[in-house]
């Protein structure tokens, strides 16, 4: 029948139409970019939080799962967590002595009162921004999560290196954040341009490498 002929047809050629489009977008994703984040003196900074913005890689972001943040020996198992907007992040307590986590930052206020073992909701992380959290128990626990809308984004290695790859090329703005900067400072800001080739820059945080361990 003529009709259902060309139905195949039409259907085949949709269907390598859309194989076209998924290949051009991945194989455009296939750029590295290399940050190395030092503090004013050229001092490595480990442990920043480094994350590349644009229309794009807003609407490309997805939550990521199975994100944990526990309580190891009095303290938080890690300072910096970052992870994309939408994320729901659970709050281990590893230790034999109770914790009350908790956050009054305005990107996620939230309380997990006294509690042993993994509380049973996890919390959700739906705006941008920084949440600093504590424990109401213990006063020196302190950790951070910086809460993102990309999936291009890292956390810092002890040469405080991040390297972010599948990135597609444009122009992006470079944010870079570590706990030492002023209470409230927003991620440092600066324009990255993504080529095919991929990119590597060098961040200098306003901040003293040794104030920041
Ligand atoms: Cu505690």
């Amino acid at each position: 029948m003529r009709f259902s002929t060309f139905g195949r047809a039409a259907r085949v050629a949709l269907a390598s139409a859309a194989t076209g489009l998924a290949l051009a977008a991945s194989g455009a994703g296939a750029a590295t970019v290399t940050i190395t984040v030092q503090d004013q003196a050229g001092l490595a900074l480990p442990g920043s939080a480094v994350f590349l913005e644009s229309a794009e890689a807003r609407a490309a972001a997805r939550p990521a799962v199975g994100v944990e943040i526990g309580q190891q020996h009095k303290q938080f198992t890690q300072r910096v967590t970052v992870v994309p907007v939408g994320t729901a992040i659970r709050f281990p307590n590893n230790d034999t002595v109770r914790h009350h986590v908790y956050s009054f930052s305005p990107t996620k206020i939230f309380e997990l009162k006294l509690y042993a073992g993994t509380p049973s909701q996890p919390v959700l992380f739906d705006k941008p921004g920084i949440a600093v959290l504590g424990c109401n128990i213990h006063d020196t626990m302190i950790a951070w999560v910086v809460v993102v809308e990309t999936p291009y984004y890292g956390l810092s290695d002890g040469s405080g290196g991040v390297r972010l790859d599948g990135v597609p090329p444009g122009r992006y703005r470079l944010r870079s954040w570590n706990p030492a900067l002023a209470v409230g400072a927003p991620a440092l800001d600066q324009p990255l341009e993504v080529t095919a080739g991929g990119a590597a820059a060098t961040v200098k945080l306003p901040v003293a490498a040794a104030a920041a361990r």
